[in-house]
């Protein structure tokens, strides 16, 4: 009998957050590379909160996931047989691979990792999609000067707990917003940051941010949105940069909240909100790379992952990443190195 391969497909479009019934765990035989494919056995994979997006139908420019199709997602894995000239058996492969323990690839938008550089889990975090959003989303977007105060909401999550140790690296006062206390203390305590502010409960939210920022906030880093963001722009100082990198709050709403209430304080402050997405600076991501890996080497970048082990456990990781309740990285090992 073929040996069988385990899938997540997409069987329900969820409403408001994501169930795990929206997801069915399926099997089919491994598949065998063809003419110019290779064949990739997953280690670990990506859960991300942009595949909330891409599981919805609403409009887009990317198509969305179909219903009984492998959910999409970024993976590392290790290439097992090879058709492809420039892949072999052996090597280590970073690439939207899915939610599955096989897949095929022509190698298309796939690069190399290197395992000896650092563990290769970071493919998909310090040295992946997350960590090129923080660093050129906070260096190119929020350009942060010595001295200024960088507050970043989602904190302790992927992107959030990089920026502000990227932001610290360039000499900057850090506040974290993240929704428990032991986040806080994580990002204080081991990640450095100058203070932190729990956006749980939200009475006096406002008044802690406002003492934890004593000279205004000069670059706010936003992966969250909503009521958290609502607040950190009363505090901004003249020639704010915003940048706008996610909005969390809002992806599982099934009625979006009416607002912003505050771009007024752009006029006044004569401030600036940017959005971006991390792939406009595809092209870049080598003089982004290099930087991460040296102050991953040096120490000076610390990380956490919050990992699940089993492809059946990707929705459960999924939808629990979508409440908080990774410190880091959420990520599902599927199988050994
Ligand atoms: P993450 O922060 O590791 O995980 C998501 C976090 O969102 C959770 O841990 C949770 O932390 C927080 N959260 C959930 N609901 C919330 C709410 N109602 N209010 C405030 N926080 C809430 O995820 P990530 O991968 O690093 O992504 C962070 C943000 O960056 C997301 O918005 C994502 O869409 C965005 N992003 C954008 C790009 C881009 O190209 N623009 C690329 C990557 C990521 P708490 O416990 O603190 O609530
Ligand atoms: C994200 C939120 C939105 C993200 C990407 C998007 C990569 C948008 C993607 C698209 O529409 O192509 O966190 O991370």
């Amino acid at each position: 009998m073929a040996l069988m391969d385990r899938q997540i497909t997409l069987a329900a479009r969820p409403e408001g957050l994501p169930k795990e019934s929206d997801f069915r765990l399926v099997e089919s035989p491994i598949p065998e590379p063809g003419g110019g494919q290779f064949l990739v056995r997953t280690l670990y994979l990506s859960v991300d909160p942009y595949m909330r997006g891409r599981i919805s139908d609403a409009p887009s420019y990317a198509e969305p996931v179909k219903l009984g199709e492998v959910m999409l997602g970024g993976a590392v894995g290790e290439v097992v047989k090879s058709n492809h000239p420039q892949f072999a058996p052996g090597e280590i492969v970073e690439g939207m691979f899915g939610w599955q323990e096989y897949a095929l690839s022509d190698g298309k938008g796939v690069r190399k990792v290197d395992p000896k550089l650092a563990p290769v889990s970071t493919a998909l975090y310090v040295l992946g999609m997350p960590g090129m959003t923080a660093y050129f989303g906070l260096l190119e977007i929020g350009k942060p000067q010595p001295g200024e105060t960088v507050v970043v909401s989602g904190a302790a999550g992927a992107v959030g707990s990089l920026v502000g140790q990227i932001a610290k690296l360039k000499g900057c006062r850090v506040v974290g917003i993240a929704g428990s206390d032991q986040k806080i203390q994580h990002v204080v305590e081991e990640l450095g940051f100058d203070g932190g502010i729990n956006y749980k409960p939200p009475a006096q939210f406002h008044e802690k941010l406002r003492e934890a920022c004593p000279n205004g906030i000069d670059v706010y880093f936003d992966n969250v949105g909503g009521s958290v963001t609502d607040a950190v722009i009363g505090l901004i100082n003249t020639r704010a940069r915003l940048v706008i990198c996610g909005q969390v709050s809002q992806y599982n709403l099934k009625r979006l909240e009416r607002g912003p209430r505050w771009l007024w304080q752009l006029i006044i402050k004569q401030a600036r909100a940017e959005g971006f997405l991390v792939y406009q600076f595809a092209d870049r991501y080598e003089e982004g790379h290099r930087p991460m890996a040296q102050w991953l080497k040096e120490g000076k970048l610390k990380y956490r992952e919050t990992i699940l082990a089993g492809v059946e456990n990707a929705p459960r990781a999924f939808i629990g990443m979508l409440q908080g309740e990774n410190v880091g990285k959420m990520l599902v090992k599927v199988a050994d190195l």
